[in-house]
């Protein structure tokens, strides 16, 4: 017997168990009304006196050493087997999903939406496949002007009349083809110019273009939107400044700049000591562009202008690489 009690103690030392079931297991065959101890015992109580003082606290030692096990165990598997569900509490909250953000170039294209159809510009959107028509001979670019070259623009393989805009003028040219003056619309959105990629340019960059059409509309009517623009996008205080300019779809043409609001005009490095910063090019619609869409320039005049909302996202938050946009990396995501 006494072997038979050592033999038990070392498979109850040895015993292991990966989930609940295996514990139970491990409860039933030792410590169980017809388990190995409970047997022991039966013998046991059949031993002569003299045996029974003899091997009495041994087999006490075997049954509590394991009843000792079996609480190991299971507390054991209570704290880690992955396969063990005993234990675990169902009603603890789950582990809380990051908050995303939106992007940055979205806040600001939002902005400048907003800034305008405060007063009372549409906001219209279009393809970004396009026709030739559409991108390039509505808006008066002749037949060999560059920007058609396939070193500029994306052109579907063996179709040359089949490209991805590179502005968002064709949504506008579609807008005059379709509604009759008067004409307030915003056309925000993706464009895409065969470039080489650095931290200036993309192939893929938005833009916000604007054009307003009706009777009597004069540069003096630019000139006054583009100044409430910039005060409302870049601070009260803002000043602007038009450059001459050209641009097959405008005559006359300028580039517009707003005082630089991190210097107020001393010069610094955002603004290369000039104290102004280039956000847009602008001007009258070319009577070509008006004609082309079925619009009599004797009867109506327009202006029209168009901006880059990374290049007004990066003046903004000081931005230095316009690839930081579309990397989404969430280290830059989440500072906006
Ligand atoms: C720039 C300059 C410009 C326009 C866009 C336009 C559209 C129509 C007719 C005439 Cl339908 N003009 N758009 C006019 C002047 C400048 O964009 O530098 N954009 C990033």
């Amino acid at each position: 017997m006494l072997q038979r009690i050592e033999e038990l103690l070392q498979e109850v030392e040895r015993v292991s168990a990966k989930t609940a079931q295996e514990v139970e297991q491990y409860r039933i065959a030792m410590l169980g009304r017809n388990g190995k101890i409970s047997h022991l015992f039966e013998e046991f109580k059949a031993l002569p006196g003299e045996e029974k003082k003899k091997l009495g606290q041994k087999i006490n030692g075997l049954k509590r050493r394991a009843a000792e096990r079996l609480e190991e165990l299971a507390s054991q598997c209570r704290e880690g087997a992955e396969d063990c569900t005993n234990g675990q509490d169902f009603t603890r909250p789950g582990n809380p999903a990051p908050m995303g953000s939106r992007h940055p170039l979205a806040q600001v294209q939002s902005q400048i939406e907003r800034i305008f159809q405060q007063v009372g510009f549409f906001v219209v959107d279009g393809p970004e496949m396009e026709d030739d028509w559409h991108v390039f001979s509505a808006l008066n670019f002749p037949p060999e002007h560059p920007a058609r070259d396939m070193q500029d623009t994306f052109f579907i393989a063996r179709d040359p009349d089949v490209l991805l805009r590179t502005h968002t003028s064709s949504v506008q040219v579609r807008t005059m083809a379709q509604q009759k003056p008067p004409i307030r619309v915003i056309c925000p959105g993706r464009v895409y110019r065969n470039e080489v990629i650095s931290a200036r340019a993309h192939c893929q960059f938005h833009q916000v273009e604007g054009l307003y059409i009706d009777r009597n509309v004069s540069f003096a009517d630019l000139k006054q939107i583009l100044l409430y623009f910039a005060q409302e996008m870049f601070g009260p205080d803002t000043q602007i400044r038009l450059r001459p300019s050209f641009f097959p779809f405008t005559e006359p043409s300028a580039e517009v700049d707003v005082s630089c609001n991190l210097c107020h005009g001393e010069g610094c490095s955002v603004c290369k000591h000039t104290g102004w910063l280039e956000i847009l090019g602008c001007g009258m619609v070319d009577p070509n562009v008006l004609s082309a869409s079925g619009i009599n320039p004797e009867e109506y005049t327009g202006f029209a202008f168009g901006m880059g909302v990374e290049r007004i996202a990066m003046l903004k938050y000081g931005v230095k690489d316009i690839r930081l946009f579309f990397e989404n990396d969430v280290r830059f995501l989440q500072q906006f």
